[in-house]
């Protein structure tokens, strides 16, 4: 018992270090993606509030006491409504949830078909255990990913060796590169600022130290940064 108070506890201190919150979007795609957790989740929390309430009400109404010790219930031979109520709530509640789902899940995957004109071209490509990032102009740089700020970015996802999964929570994803595949996505960042990204696909023993740092800069600043970059590999 105390091992898990301490393991429960050291994983709050892990949590707390790293960056990955999925519910602080700095993107529309993030956005998106953040909105459907959450939404799912409260429908959730109401399902299992009603389930909670009525359990407790139950337990509590047809306890055992000294008056009803005695009793035994009638043999019930089902009752159609019931059935038919509890067979139709779920039915409700997972069109509730396919609505937004579907039409966000459908947004994302048009917004690949074409790359907007402004769109800055990044090739992502993952291999057992690092990521490789080729800007346009022929610059490289491993597991450190720059971006400009308020313009969209179009990912070419390759994989070099097994199937990876590219994920920055705050920014989108995760997308998964598949061996033989080119698969493309498409994120527009909001704000400056430094995003942690990493594999979200379990990958191999050392699949843990797959992550990668996303720098959103000002874009007069990130066109300075690939300029040095290119220089110093000329
Ligand atoms: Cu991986």
């Amino acid at each position: 018992m105390k091992k898990i108070k301490w393991l429960v506890a050291s994983l709050f201190i892990f949590l707390t270090g790293c960056n990955l919150r999925v519910l602080d979007p700095k993107s529309e795609t993030a956005r998106d993606q953040s909105f459907l957790i959450q939404f799912s989740f409260a429908l959730m929390m109401i399902v299992f509030a009603i389930v909670i309430i009525l359990f407790v009400w139950f337990l509590s109404k047809y306890r055992e006491n000294d008056q009803n010790k005695d009793y035994i219930p009638a043999d019930e031979k089902g009752s159609p409504w019931l059935e038919i109520t509890w067979t139709v709530i779920p039915f409700i509640l997972l069109a509730i949830l396919a609505v937004p789902t579907v039409s966000i899940t459908f947004e994302q995957s048009a917004q690949v078909e074409s790359t907007p004109a402004n769109a800055v071209q990044i090739e992502v490509t993952g291999q057992q255990f690092s990521w490789t990032f080729s800007y346009q102009n022929g610059v490289e740089t491993v597991n450190n990913l720059r971006l400009p700020v308020d313009r969209p970015v179009e990912f070419t996802l390759r994989s070099e060796d097994i199937i990876h999964s590219f994920w920055i929570p705050k920014l989108g994803g995760k997308k998964d590169l598949i061996p033989g595949k080119t698969r493309r996505m498409i994120v527009t960042p909001e704000e400056t600022g430094t995003y942690q990204g990493k594999c979200a696909e379990f990958c191999g023993r050392e699949h843990t130290k797959m992550r990668f740092t996303t720098t959103v800069m000002e874009e007069s600043e990130y066109e300075q940064w690939l300029q040095e970059m290119k220089e110093k590999i000329e």
